[in-house]
């Protein structure tokens, strides 16, 4: 099989017409305001409080900042129980608050916490539970939901992945006590950066805009220590626009999410999560494989090397795991991960963008299954 004569990487970020962009650039450079909860943003969030059906929200520059931010502002402590199945920004976000990270296991199927294991992790240490819709798969969440209910957790939600899941006919934040969104430009909704909190209690809003702006409540008044994380105007612009097609981005990636399924639903050595759940409409963020390597008859990593070969770039999300990170090397883990060692290890992740060309699908289909 020839190889790409372009790279196919496994995402690429949407961009909306350049005209648009220079167009609200004009109000941008007309108003000569940048930043610091400039109109443009206010009305973007306004559209997004519309878009989620809540008004507790509050956006940041990126992801990352704004899960530290929650769990400072929810004054989180102690110990988190967590996945090691995520990016790494995951378990940062607790370690730069000062919390001890318990990982534990996840599932084989949705990758996500596994919450039958969850519960013998907790201590008397444990203020909350920090899981993640790793792909855009919802966690189990009334399993999840019931645990932290019984024992007093916080239950908070990354769900960076996660833009555009619905379930039960309700964006997937209106779960949990509070959910991060990454509107990273490799994500599937993108404001170039940026991050979104959504959550339950109204009385946090206050909290995180004044930890994202120093702590500023006036002009002359610092109420507490915060740090810079607001989101300029350019990112608003950005996320206002993209948002515009949503639907059709989702729409497109469920069109390529499909022929991977039927075109390697055969292929010996590879398998594919099962389909999600009824009730949860899934925003095919990602399309994970994993690849069993007797079967396949090439280890995963073999693989992606080969893949690399054609020009193809897949990546190895989540690879390695977490505790296997020499900044982690030093947390026990307080119960084997094995699940998912296993799943870091066999999994890879295949490109999937809406302007991915089903020619070019097809492609990458044709040289995984003559590898076999
Ligand atoms: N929690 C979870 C579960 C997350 O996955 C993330 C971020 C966070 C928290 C933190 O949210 P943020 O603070 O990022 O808002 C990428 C992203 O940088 C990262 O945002 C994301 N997760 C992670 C899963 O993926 P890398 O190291 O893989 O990025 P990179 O530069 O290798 O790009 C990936 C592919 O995209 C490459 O093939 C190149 C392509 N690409 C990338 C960019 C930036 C483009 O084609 N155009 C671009 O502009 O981390």
């Amino acid at each position: 099989m020839e190889k790409f004569e372009k790279p196919i990487l496994v995402t690429k970020p949407f961009l909306p017409p350049l005209e648009a962009y220079c167009e609200g650039l004009k109000e941008i450079w007309d108003n000569q305001w940048l930043t610091n909860n400039g109109p443009v943003l206010q009305r973007y969030r306004k559209e997004l409080k519309n878009y989620f059906n809540t008004d507790n929200i509050c956006l940041f520059n990126n992801g990352t900042l704004a899960l530290q931010i929650a769990l400072q502002g929810m004054g989180i402590s102690g110990e988190v129980i967590t996945t090691p199945f995520t990016f790494v920004a995951t378990t940062h976000a607790l370690y730069w608050n000062k919390i001890r990270p318990v990982f534990c296991d996840i599932e084989p199927d949705t990758f996500t916490l596994d919450p039958a294991k969850v519960e013998e992790l907790i201590t008397p240490w444990t203020t909350a539970i920090l899981a993640v819709h790793v792909f855009g798969r919802p966690c189990r969440l009334n399993e999840l939901a019931d645990i932290a209910k019984r024992h007093n957790l916080a239950l908070i939600y990354d769900a960076a992945h996660a833009f555009g899941v619905n379930v039960n006919g309700k964006p997937v934040c209106h779960y949990g006590d509070l959910s991060m969104f990454s509107f990273h430009a490799t994500k599937i909704y993108h404001s170039i950066e940026g991050g979104m909190l959504a959550f339950k209690d109204p009385g946090l809003a206050s909290t995180f805009n004044y930890l994202k702006n120093f702590g500023f409540k006036s002009e002359t008044e610092v109420v507490m220590p915060g740090t810079n994380a607001k989101m300029n105007e350019m990112q608003a612009l950005m996320g206002s626009l993209v948002l515009k097609y949503m639907d059709e981005l989702i729409r497109k990636r469920k069109q390529l999410y499909q022929i991977y399924r039927e075109r390697l639903a055969d292929t010996p050595g590879i398998s594919l999560s099962p389909e999600p759940a009824p009730g949860v409409e899934y925003n095919y963020a990602y399309m994970p494989a994993l690849i069993n390597e007797k079967e396949f008859g090439m280890s995963r990593d073999a693989l992606y090397m080969k893949l690399r070969e054609h020009n193809v770039f897949a990546r190895r999300y989540f690879y390695p795991l977490l505790n296997e990170f020499a900044c982690y090397q030093s947390v026990p883990l307080a119960r084997p991960v094995e699940v998912a060692e296993r799943i870091s290890q066999q999994i890879i992740t295949l490109p999937i963008y809406a302007d991915l060309k089903v020619a070019d699908l097809h492609k990458v289909c044709d040289i995984l299954t003559e590898m076999v």
